[in-house]
């Protein structure tokens, strides 16, 4: 299922859930509490209104680890095959290793989700000769250094829609077709806490590309910074997050709270219908 069909369908903003299958989320490491636990989470989710789920194998978290891609590949083309067996939901793949996406593609992954927006070695091919749509998300740095240096020359708004202009026409030129796009400005991904900030309080300016949106705040250290809490008990903070990004135009919110977020978006949906 195109994301661009389903936002026209449903006429509101879509609810990503986010499916975690790192090793962390899972006490034992044996395949089939792997597969269980997570078909039981993609359940949950899709009753309490997940449009998309959203299924990493490496986390991208600052400082986290890089994974080799048999070992991605081993965690997520189990999970991806048992999803896609039970459920009729768009998957999305968060993933920026070429050799992954094109497995993953074969395997029937609606969308991948890419935080380094397919500049990767092989990316671009990778995807080009598909259908999948592709979420390109703004990352300054790697995930291991992105927090050392989050100060930009130009501003954060800038230099972030520089991204967005250059991947657009990189993918352009690789034969991908616009409409398979949405940008993702990647808060959180080596930005200060006041550029967070000030990308959410500007998000509407990224409607200049006439590209879904997609934002990814949920539970995410930004909102600890001003509302401290673990980060599962960020829901507040992040559904709050989640509404001002919607009421600026965000099409696609990508979300471990689920239930709580569908609330959230019935009540932007509700407000945006009477807007001038
Ligand atoms: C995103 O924004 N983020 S992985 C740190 C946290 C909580 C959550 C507790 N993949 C995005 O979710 N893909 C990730 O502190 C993403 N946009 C897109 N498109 C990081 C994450 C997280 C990190």
């Amino acid at each position: 299922m195109k994301i661009t069909n389903l936002l026209n369908q449903k006429k509101r903003p879509l609810l990503m859930g986010i499916l975690n299958v790192t090793p962390d989320s899972f006490s034992d490491g044996g395949r089939y509490n792997h597969i269980h636990s997570a078909l039981k989470q993609a359940e949950q989710m899709i009753t309490d209104g997940a449009d998309i789920l959203d299924i990493g194998g490496e986390s991208t978290r600052p400082g986290a680890t890089f994974v080799p891609v048999k070992e991605e590949l081993a965690r997520v083309l189990p999970i991806l095959k048992a999803v896609k067996q039970n459920f009729s939901v768009p998957v999305s793949i968060d993933t920026y290793k070429a050799e992954v996406m094109r497995a993953v593609i074969a395997e029937g992954a609606d969308l991948i989700n890419d935080v380094k927006a397919l500049t990767e070695p092989d990316a671009l091919a990778a995807v080009a000769n598909t259908n999948v749509d592709l979420c390109l998300m703004h990352m300054r740095g790697t995930p291991q250094t992105m927090q050392k240096n989050t100060q930009y020359e130009q501003g954060v708004l800038v230099e972030v829609k520089n991204f967005f202009k250059q991947r657009i026409i990189a993918c352009q030129q690789a034969g991908i077709a616009r409409e398979r796009l949405l940008l993702d400005p990647g808060f959180g991904f080596g930005k200060s806490q006041t550029d967070n900030f000030k990308m959410l309080a500007e998000f509407a300016s990224f409607k200049e590309f006439e590209l879904p949106l997609l934002a990814g705040i949920s539970r995410k250290s930004m909102l600890n910074a001003v509302a401290p809490a673990e980060p599962a008990q960020r829901v507040y903070s992040s559904i709050c997050a989640a509404t001002i990004a919607m009421l600026q135009g965000a099409q696609i919110i990508r979300v471990h709270d689920v239930a709580a977020s569908a609330d959230a978006i019935a009540v932007t949906v509700a407000t945006l219908k009477e807007k001038n």
